[in-house]
């Protein structure tokens, strides 16, 4: 297979884009993409501060390396989440984070759980039915929340996380599975900043196939976590991305048509803009200020005193 730009000998085919390419045009492809991505959604502007979630992994540590090398000025937040299990898995994927951040001379805030709360998200959990039996909920809901008040915090006006079109595909397969109108209408490429205390939330990798992803932060020597969460083993996004790739492999190019259906579906006005983030129902925290549907102290506050 050849490069369709210069003939010489291709390292990926992208049958979804009818589109194979050498390394060096590869290398060039993906940034390239990104920037005409992050336009073509108002997503962010040169002279904006951007706060990128990184965990180790090779989308966020390839979003952090894309958006640098592109110019915009982006600082990682990584997370520890004090999940290790016999794994080491976040004292893993912080070193690569660490790692990353000095070679590149890039900025890394780390925020530490149990430090900073005295808490890992095996013990915070514990303390709830759900968590019990999976703690990704709390966990999830736990990310989220510190990195919106640390983006906050630190004047940051963006966050950007590295979610591909695999993950954008799967969550939205689940979303519609389910049909909560309240998340998808919530899910999208960029989520403006409409209510005071929260930041706006982009994903510039979402076109990307996690393949094309993959390859990238392969071809670049991108150092990344290979051991995955010891908590994914079943998750339903996983099972969700499998049935979407055996579709795919019938019909390249079905996750990406999938996606960009869904997003011109919502411009159409499809699903009602007011799903569970309509202003009425917002409140501040009493305790942490973050703005909060529960009344009184948000659902993170109040996870936080819970005790088993
Ligand atoms: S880190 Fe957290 Fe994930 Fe682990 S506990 Fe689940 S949500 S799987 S991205
Ligand atoms: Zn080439
Ligand atoms: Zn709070």
């Amino acid at each position: 297979m050849k490069c369709r730009k210069c003939n010489d000998k291709a390292v990926i085919n992208m049958r979804q884009h009818k589109l194979a390419l050498c390394k060096t045009h590869f290398l060039e492809w993906i940034p390239e993409k990104t920037e005409r991505f992050i336009r073509l959604y108002s997503m962010f502007q040169p002279e904006e501060k951007i706060l990128v979630a990184v965990s180790g992994g090779k989308d966020s540590l390839a979003l952090w390396e894309i958006l640098t090398r592109l110019g915009y000025q982006a600082d990682g937040l990584y997370i520890n989440l004090g999940i290790n299990e016999g794994l080491d898995y976040s004292d893993q994927s912080y070193d690569h984070c660490v790692k990353f951040a000095s070679t590149q001379n890039l900025k890394l805030i780390t925020i530490n759980l149990k430090e900073r709360y005295q808490v890992t998200i095996p013990e915070l959990s514990k303390r709830t039915n759900r968590g019990k039996l999976k703690p990704c909920s709390v966990c999830g809901l736990t990310k989220r929340h510190i990195m919106n008040r640390i983006a906050i915090e630190n004047k940051y006006d963006i966050l950007a996380t590295g979610h591909n079109l695999d993950d954008e595909a799967a969550t939205l397969f689940g979303n519609t599975m389910n049909w909560i109108p309240g998340y998808l209408s919530r899910q999208s490429p960029v989520l403006e900043a409409d209510l005071p205390g929260f930041t706006k939330k982009a994903k510039p990798l979402f076109r990307f196939y996690e393949k094309e992803i993959a390859s990238n932060a392969y071809l670049r020597g991108i150092e990344y976590i290979h051991i995955e969460c010891p908590f994914s083993k079943g998750a339903k996004s996983i099972y969700y991305k499998g049935i979407l790739n055996q579709m795919e492999s019938h019909q390249p190019g079905t996750k990406l048509q999938y996606y960009l259906s869904f997003l011109r579906a919502k411009q159409t006005g499809l699903f009602s803009q007011k799903g569970e983030n309509s202003t009425a129902s917002f409140s501040q925290c009493i305790e942490c200020g973050s703005p909060t549907t529960a009344p009184g102290v948000c659902t993170f506050c109040r996870l936080l005193v819970r005790r088993n």
